[in-house]
């Protein structure tokens, strides 16, 4: 609970059974539940998860953006947080993270990856990789956002209704950032954070989900144009005239019956 709201952390997991462990029992006090999606594992992910505590909600349709929908689906909190389940996320900064979305009056962050406290740094290809997709995302979208890739956010559920989430692939980590970011109505924000280093076998296949997450910024893109092309021209709507005073007191005394 934090502030009178309790906080859900969903963590999407495909084999992760060395590393789920590690990240629960990392959960600062303030955390209500994890909720831990198991996306068809094949070893002891859900056994590991439960007996630290978590739920565990099973996701038989397999891919990361599927497995955060049924997170989200099945999270009582009014915030949810997201991380992998992997280590590579800190959990230790979520009181910092609570503390700006309340201070703020943000409705949703995004955790940038900064660096790493014991000095690694990140596979070339992956930060080459990182730099191009972000850069596209903010040519495109004109929103400035670094770590357009990162797994780690935080949002009001109540904001939920307003995201429109089509993809079940990796590519959700950065449609629901475009979605937080142009809605005119949600605060977004994002801050950095520490990354520690992956426990287990990373599931990311670095070309196949990079190409597919490069051409999925350009679908969206043009998604988003017919969606607000199809939004009725506010300005354009006809203001109705005041009707003359004696009319309206006519209508309001004859009204009455
Ligand atoms: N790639 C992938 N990950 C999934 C899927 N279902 C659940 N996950 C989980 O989603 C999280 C993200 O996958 P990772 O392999 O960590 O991908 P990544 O964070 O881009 O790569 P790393 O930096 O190597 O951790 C992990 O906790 C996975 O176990 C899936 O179908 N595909
Ligand atoms: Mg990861």
């Amino acid at each position: 609970m934090y502030r009178g709201k309790r906080v859900s952390v969903v963590i999407p997991c495909h084999n992760e059974e060395d590393g789920i462990a590690e990240v629960i029992d990392q959960m600062p006090d303030c955390i209500d539940e994890v909720v831990c999606v198991d996306n068809c594992s094949t070893d002891n992910t859900a056994q590991a998860a439960t007996e630290r505590g978590a739920r565990v909600v099973p996701e038989s349709r397999k891919g990361y953006g599927y497995a955060h929908k049924a997170g989200y689906a099945a999270a009582k909190g009014d915030i949810i947080v997201t991380m992998d389940g992997d280590g590579t996320y800190p959990p230790d900064s979520l009181p910092l993270l609570l503390y700006v979305m309340f201070e703020e009056n943000v409705d949703f962050i995004t955790a940038r990856r900064w660096y790493s406290k014991n000095g690694d740094t990140k596979n070339p290809i992956r930060l080459l990789g990182n730099a191009v997709l972000s850069g596209t995302m903010m040519l495109l979208y004109f929103k400035f956002i670094v770590d357009s890739q990162s797994g780690m956010w935080m949002f009001k559920k109540e904001i939920l209704a307003d995201l429109d989430l089509t993809s079940d692939s990796m590519a959700l980590s950065e449609e629901i950032k475009i979605e937080a970011f142009t809605h005119p109505g949600i605060r977004s924000f994002e801050m950095p954070i520490y990354y520690g280093e992956r426990i287990g076998v990373s599931k990311l296949n670095v070309w196949r989900d990079g190409l597919y997450n490069l051409f999925f910024l350009f679908k969206k893109r043009f998604m988003l144009r017919k969606k607000h092309a199809r939004r009725p021209a506010v300005a354009a709507t006809p203001t109705p005239a005041p009707a003359p005073e004696a009319e309206v007191s006519e209508h309001r005394a004859g009204g009455v019956g």
